[in-house]
């Protein structure tokens, strides 16, 4: 029989993408990060900084974004909606598709696990397409292993067609 306390809690690996193109982006990453911290989970590896060329939708600025790892006791449907809260709470308004937006936090990786709800779908269904997401997610998770794909970041960034610029801000 197995008992769990506080401090053996079963702890989930979570890797999300920071971004945003409105504002002050580097504050508006900043805020979202003490958001996560106090309410998703414990921030345990951030990636650098990257200035990447806005993908989908070209006539916007260029777009900050970070890779986080988080630890954290609650599901993917929990972190999810707090994810969305928090983008509300920082300032996001209803987006044109791909457009500008001062904080979007995508769910890139739960665990190993596939997740495929309305809603909710992990891991992040575009990802191996968008140098913006490999790059940073590469630095803090290169060798993760993408369920579905069965490939590492690694593999998936040298494979990454995508042509836009992604460079080291800070
Ligand atoms: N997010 C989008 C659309 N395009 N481009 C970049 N460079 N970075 C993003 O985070 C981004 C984007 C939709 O979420
Ligand atoms: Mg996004
Ligand atoms: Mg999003």
């Amino acid at each position: 029989k197995r008992y769990l306390t506080a401090s053996t809690e079963i702890m989930n690996e979570v890797f999300l993408l920071l971004g945003g193109n409105v504002g002050d982006r580097e504050s508006n990453l900043k805020m979202a990060k003490h958001a996560i911290a106090a309410h998703c989970g414990e921030i345990m590896v951030e990636s650098s900084i990257y200035e990447t060329a806005p993908w989908g939708k070209k006539d916007q600025e260029a777009f900050l974004n970070q890779a986080l790892k988080i630890n954290t006791s609650l599901s993917a449907e929990e972190v999810m909606k707090r994810l969305l809260q928090i983008e509300e709470t920082t300032g996001r308004k209803r987006d044109i598709r791909y457009g500008p937006r001062t904080i979007d936090i995508d769910l890139i990786f739960f665990n190993d696990q596939i997740i495929i709800q309305p809603g909710l779908r992990v891991p992040h269904p575009q990802m191996q397409f968008r140098r913006f997401v490999l790059e940073p997610l590469s630095e803090i998770a290169g060798n993760f292993i993408h369920p579905e794909l069965k490939k590492s970041v690694w593999q998936l960034l040298s494979e990454c067609a995508d042509p836009l610029a992604v460079n080291k801000f800070s």
